[in-house]
Order: C-alpha cells, then structure tokens, then sequence
C-alpha cells in the first residue's frame, strides 16, 4: 500500500511539466511571484452539483484532491468569494483548488474546464 504522502508526491511529481509550462506562460507576463505561486498548484478537476447561494455553498462532484489526501467524491464546499456562486450553475465544469479555511473546506480558487 502506498501512504497519503506518497500518493501526494507523485501527484506533484506528474503535475510538475504542467505547472512549469503554466509558470513559463505567466512568466511573459505580470511576472510577479504571486502568480507564479499559483501556477504551480495543480487544479482538480469538479462538476457543479448545487449551488446555495443563501448558504454560501457549492455541492461538487470532485476528482481526486492532491493537496488534501482526498479521492473522488461528491461533497459541499464553502466558496473563498460569494460572488462565484452566482456564475456557477449545476452541470458546470471546472477546475479548481480547495483548502481548509477555518476547518471548513472552502474552493479557493476556480475556473471554468473546457
Ligand atoms: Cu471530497
């Protein structure tokens, strides 16, 4: 069997090309080391599942989650900015980073899959 931590190194070590491609990319541009920070997470992939916005809450159907030991699964996260809820929409696509902010898991950063 292969430990949590093992899993997440080499999740990290087959995002790597990508990521460098991405901070390559963004290297051209802004440039600054905030950028390139984020361009080195890998996203996981989502479907939108629901979204309460009165709640604040997003229902995703989630791939794997590399940076919190977590297969897939469908679960509600809490959103970094409100205001992503009303662009999400059930059936939506994305890709995205979630973390935990105050214990609660929480998307922090999204965009939309092609
Ligand atoms: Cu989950």
């Amino acid at each position: 069997m292969k430990s949590p931590i093992t899993l997440a190194i080499m999740a990290l070590g087959l995002s790597s090309p990508l990521a460098l491609a991405a901070s390559d990319h963004a290297g051209h541009g802004a440039g600054g080391s905030h950028m390139m920070a984020q361009a080195d997470v890998a996203l996981s992939e989502g479907t939108i599942k629901k979204v309460d916005k009165a709640a604040g809450k997003v229902t995703i159907a989630h791939g794997p989650l590399g940076n919190l030991g977590m297969p897939s699964m469908t679960m509600v996260f809490r959103v970094k900015n409100a205001a992503w809820l009303e662009q999400m929409k059930v059936g939506d696509k994305i890709r995205f980073l979630a973390d935990r902010v105050d214990g609660a898991f929480t998307v922090v950063r999204y965009e939309p899959a092609d």
